[in-house]
């Protein structure tokens, strides 16, 4: 074979540096300036055993340092999936694209783990460096054009500095706030060959800090001598892997814990201290909890999510700030306290100075008996309320709370949902009961639709042994749809649940509140039971309401992966309007 005699390339190393990282999976779609990378890829399928075809087919059966390599259909696909998975395990994985139009199709997935704060490694390939001075074939400035969008990047111009170069594209995109970073590499440079000696750099453990002794003394204090307080947890507890010190602050001093939409999970939905999620732009009940709130604690808060003026309009609410970063500014968000460096840590030494306080002079136990107001139990029932109404609805279409309700029934606590963006995502945000942390997965950052195939597709990868269902729009899920074919061929055995509306449901929902008439928002489907077959994928449509769960759990329960076509009624988003508009002079 002609790899057998291939001196080792650039190509080479820069795959030896991604093994020295311990990246599991590079997510992409092929293409000229990519391929000796690929080749790259092959050769150390070879060296390690298990085939460059095995690793193709099977990207789980692989040992320790080998890369596998996943084939997408599309690169938003390669970077939603990498996206994800970075999310899931907080450590990088690579998409990779070619040039011009292979690196422009990655862009929205870079950018929503930008916004999102996922750690990845976009590689896009190049022309050689002797045409870039000039117009030639499908060049355009793709460095200038991810620089927005990653924390770092840099163009390869000579071997010697792949190993820095990919060292710090690991690094940096792992530091706090995780994001992307992207490593352009010029298809001439990735042939050149590598000197025997030039060896990766392996990667060093940097700790985070923790804030000063008096930093916990003054937040301390605030929270003691607070009396209704609330802690609004954001991604950052998730990211963090802080949701079990969270839990015990909530447990310990008795307050209640509002998540962001990305925050699901910080808190099981079914304690009585959660008061589910915020972020809607719409009044909702749970913002009754922080007008009467006399503190908020927001812990790895982050603003890019759900801006501050809806809960802190007029900006004087008292705020403690956790997170690994000082606070951002902004005019409603201006923190009395910063406790900045490692959450997890923060959280129980938080604890620990307050517990012998209690709040408000009184213990976990008394603030329990006087639940109603001070751990806001009424807003929380109206939450439940709203989803309790409709579970047993056998009207057609479907009702969205009752489609939130077989699916969380379906599911086990920690299977993984994975939304997409869109009308059914508020649904899902405000009704789907997260258990366990990670395990409701929504883009709130950035919030690209098409994010929950390729995604769902990742985090079965990183976690095999779970179901994970990918919950999406019509709309969403024809924009990346091609990748059933990825998970059929992987296995990776998602069950894709698509609401139908025939549009655009969340600008529906919106023009009908704003401007109250449609424009451009309204298409037609394929029948996406037969879709889903033409791919070799079962297809299922439930027959009434009352069929939902049969018909998910017979997805749920099938060998591959699955699309299970849900005919959903989105007058329900008007209606929720109506509701939550009357809130607006509730106290
Ligand atoms: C890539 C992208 N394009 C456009 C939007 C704006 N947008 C947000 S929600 C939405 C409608 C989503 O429709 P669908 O996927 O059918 O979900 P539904 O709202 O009907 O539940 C649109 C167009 C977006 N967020 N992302
Ligand atoms: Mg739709």
């Amino acid at each position: 074979m002609v790899s057998d005699t291939r001196p080792r390339t650039a190509a080479d190393l820069l795959v030896d540096c991604l093994r020295a990282e311990d990246c599991e999976y590079v997510f992409s779609v092929p293409g000229e300036e990519t391929m000796d990378v690929l080749e790259a890829l092959a050769r150390q399928s070879d060296e390690t055993g298990s085939g460059a075809r095995e690793a193709a087919d099977d990207p789980r059966s692989g040992r320790a340092h080998h890369v596998h390599h996943v084939t997408t259909r599309h690169e938003q696909g390669a970077a939603f999936m990498a996206d994800v998975y970075g999310r899931l395990t907080g450590r990088p994985a690579v998409a990779m694209a070619t040039l011009g139009p292979g690196a422009t199709n990655l862009l929205t997935g870079v950018a929503d783990a930008y916004l999102d704060r996922a750690p990845m490694v976009a590689i896009t390939g190049q022309a050689g460096s002797d045409k870039l001075h000039k117009e030639a074939h499908q060049v355009v400035d793709i460095v200038e054009m991810f620089r927005p969008v990653t924390k770092w990047n840099a163009r390869v111009e000579r071997v010697e500095a792949i190993p820095e170069i990919v060292r710090k594209a690991f690094r940096v995109a792992s530091l706090e706030k995780p994001g992307p970073t992207h490593v352009e590499l010029p298809e001439n440079v990735a042939a050149m060959a590598a000197p025997a000696d030039l060896a990766p750099i392996r990667p060093g453990r940097p700790s985070l800090p923790e804030p000063t002794d008096e930093a916990i003394e003054a937040a301390a204090a605030l929270l003691a001598a607070s009396n209704r307080p609330l802690v609004l947890a954001g991604n950052g507890v998730l990211r963090r892997r802080a949701s079990s010190a969270l839990r015990d602050l909530a447990r310990g001093l008795h307050v209640p814990v509002a998540a962001t939409f990305m925050g699901k999970g910080a808190i099981d939905d079914r304690s009585h201290l959660s008061l589910m999620a915020v972020g809607l732009q719409a009044r909702d009940h749970v913002l009754t909890g922080f007008d009467r709130a006399d503190l908020v604690v927001c812990v790895g808060y982050d603003l890019v999510e759900y801006a501050p003026t809806h809960w802190n309009p007029d900006g004087t609410k008292p705020i403690i700030h956790i997170d690994t970063t000082p606070a951002e500014v902004d005019a409603a968000y201006q923190p009395a306290i910063e406790l900045v460096g490692d959450i997890d840590g923060t959280l129980r030494r938080l604890l620990a100075a307050v517990l012998p306080r209690g709040v408000g002079g009184r213990d976990a136990t008394e603030r329990h008996e006087s639940r109603e107001v001070l751990v806001n139990a009424d807003l929380r029932t109206a939450l439940l309320q709203d989803l309790a109404v409709c579970v047993s609805d056998s009207g057609w279409p479907i009702k969205p709370q009752r489609a939130i309700y077989e699916l969380r029934r379906a599911l086990a606590p920690d299977d993984i949902v994975v939304s997409d963006v869109g009308a059914h995502k508020i649904w899902v945000a405000r009704l789907y009961q997260a258990y366990e942390p990670n395990t409701v997965i929504i883009s709130n950052g950035f919030a690209a639709m098409g994010i929950s195939l390729p995604g769902a597709i990742a985090a079965k990868l990183v976690a095999p042994d779970r179901k994970v269902v990918a919950l999406c729009g019509d709309g969403g899920f024809l924009m990346n749809s091609q990748e059933l074919e990825t998970a059929k061929r992987i296995g990776a055995n998602v069950v894709v649940v698509i609401w139908r509306d025939d549009g655009y449901g969340l600008i529906d929902w919106k023009q009908r509140n704003e401007f109250g008439r449609l424009f451009a928002v309204e298409f037609g489907n394929p029948d996406f039971v037969a879709y889903a077959r033409s791919f070799g994928i079962a297809g299922f449509r439930p027959a009434s309401a009352d069929d939902l769960y049969p018909t998910l759990m017979r997805a749920l329960e099938t060998e591959g992966p699955a699309v299970v076509e849900i005919p959903i009624d989105y007058r329900e988003n008007v209606r929720l309007t109506e509701r939550l508009g009357a809130l607006a002079g509730l106290e």
